[in-house]
């Protein structure tokens, strides 16, 4: 497609969706405005950058190894600064605690700093990226099956230590930035097996959750992730939905919903209305599970689909904060990064293009018909014309024209590491 034909293709859209009272330059100005929180770690399979690194745990995988992971922080910001350039847009960085620059250092989890992001602050404001945080209790010696919730208090007060240093700097980056950082805290404690002191384990998450959010902070927000169940962890995991559910809507904090993170036929996009008039926004990890795993790559399933509908129709577009989380390490991993990223980008867009006025009309009209009718009719509007004319104006490739730059990419770059 040239560029004359892409016009042409948008032109006819744009009058298709006017005539059911849709503007599509207003959708297209929104559509700039969506900003995802990437995920570093989709770009070396969760390693991180320790010198003291252990494997991956705390009941999460990456499976496959598809050469050219990066091995280091030059290669993950050129690899996620490829990525970048294929999707239309600004995005920001979402990075992991264990991802600092440790600058060959050995630095305990409980001795983390900002110096050792004053590198990443740098770097996103050169790059006009934004960053989140994370904190890390998996894969270190201290992490086992319970962290903030673990019994021996030695061991609690060294993930308390280690969050409340990492909110510190989530708030330095925030301050920097001159936007909140969004730092999400998700630990994997749970048991593997049958057990019995369910009520002691979340009390003390609850404890240790109360002393790490006792000091209040400017320029960050909190959120929390909870999850069904961790590999090797299958039977209890402390920090479920509803516990989180329950902590977030008492406490004013923004819950974390990881669309891998459900039952296989419970309905994450059902959550955004249940819960926006308790808890003050929502932060999203868009993934997508596939039996066991919850972190396939992103794609437009309806899952995914159905979630930025709910968004766009609870009107709460600005109340959202929009992460990904995903790690395949069995394909060329910046095409991971590009493909999930524009999945959930259309995704968002076909939501804003959906005549919701009319639709919502009809249904408190009474009209159940004109409703399916709708939305069966939007399914089919030519919403890949707004997409393909989004990233013309963005100075990306068009459709699948990417797949040449990651070729490239690959031969040049990630095959010779
Ligand atoms: C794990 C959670 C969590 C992690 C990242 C790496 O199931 O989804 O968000 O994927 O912190
Ligand atoms: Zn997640």
């Amino acid at each position: 497609m040239n560029e004359n034909q892409i016009n042409k293709a948008y032109e006819l859209a744009k009058e298709r969706y006017a005539a059911i009272g849709v503007d599509t330059e207003k959708v297209l100005a929104t559509l700039q405005d969506f900003h995802l929180s990437m995920h570093c770690w989709q770009a070396d399979d969760v390693k991180g950058f320790e010198v003291q690194a252990g494997a991956l745990s705390g009941g999460i995988q990456s499976t496959g190894d598809f050469p050219g992971a990066a091995r280091n922080i030059d290669e993950l910001r050129a690899d996620i600064l490829k990525a970048k350039s294929l999707i239309p847009g600004t995005h920001r960085l979402n990075l992991h605690e264990i991802y600092g620059d440790f600058q060959g250092k050995v630095v305990d989890r409980d001795e983390v700093t900002v110096d050792y992001f004053k590198s990443w602050i740098d770097w996103g404001k050169e790059n006009n990226t934004k960053l989140d945080f994370n904190s890390t209790s998996f894969s270190h010696p201290k992490s086992g099956n319970l962290s903030l919730s673990n019994p021996d208090k030695g061991i609690r007060d060294f993930w308390i230590e280690h969050t409340k240093r990492c909110r510190d700097i989530a708030d330095e980056m925030g301050k920097a930035q001159e936007d909140p950082c969004i730092m999400n805290l998700w630990v994997h404690d749970g048991c593997k097996d049958v057990s019995v002191n369910h009520m002691l384990y979340r009390h003390l998450l609850k404890e240790s959750l109360d002393e790490i959010f006792s000091e209040k902070k400017e320029n960050m927000k909190d959120c929390l992730e909870g999850k069904v169940f961790g590999i090797g962890l299958e039977s209890f995991t402390v920090g479920s939905h509803d516990f989180y559910t329950a902590y977030c809507s008492k406490n004013n904090i923004i819950q974390t919903i990881d669309t891998g993170h459900y039952h296989p036929t419970e309905i994450p996009a059902d959550k955004v209305s249940a819960l926006l008039d308790f808890v003050p926004e929502l932060m999203l990890h868009v993934s997508r599970p596939v039996r066991w795993d919850s972190d396939h790559v992103t794609i437009m399933d309806d899952n995914t689909q159905e979630l930025f509908f709910e968004i766009v129709r609870a009107g709460a577009l600005n109340r959202v904060h929009y992460g990904l989380d995903y790690f395949d390490g069995s394909i060329n991993r910046v095409g991971a990064y590009v493909i999930g990223s524009r999945a959930a980008q259309k995704c968002m867009l076909r939501a804003l293009l959906e005549p919701k006025e009319t639709v919502a009309k009809y249904e408190l009209e009474g009209c159940g018909y004109k409703v399916l009718a709708l939305i069966e009719e939007a399914k089919a509007l030519p919403w890949a014309a707004v997409y393909d004319e989004f990233c013309l104006r963005n100075g990306v490739p068009v459709g699948e024209a990417f797949l040449a730059e990651i070729d490239q990419y690959e031969k040049e770059v990630t095959s010779k590491r």
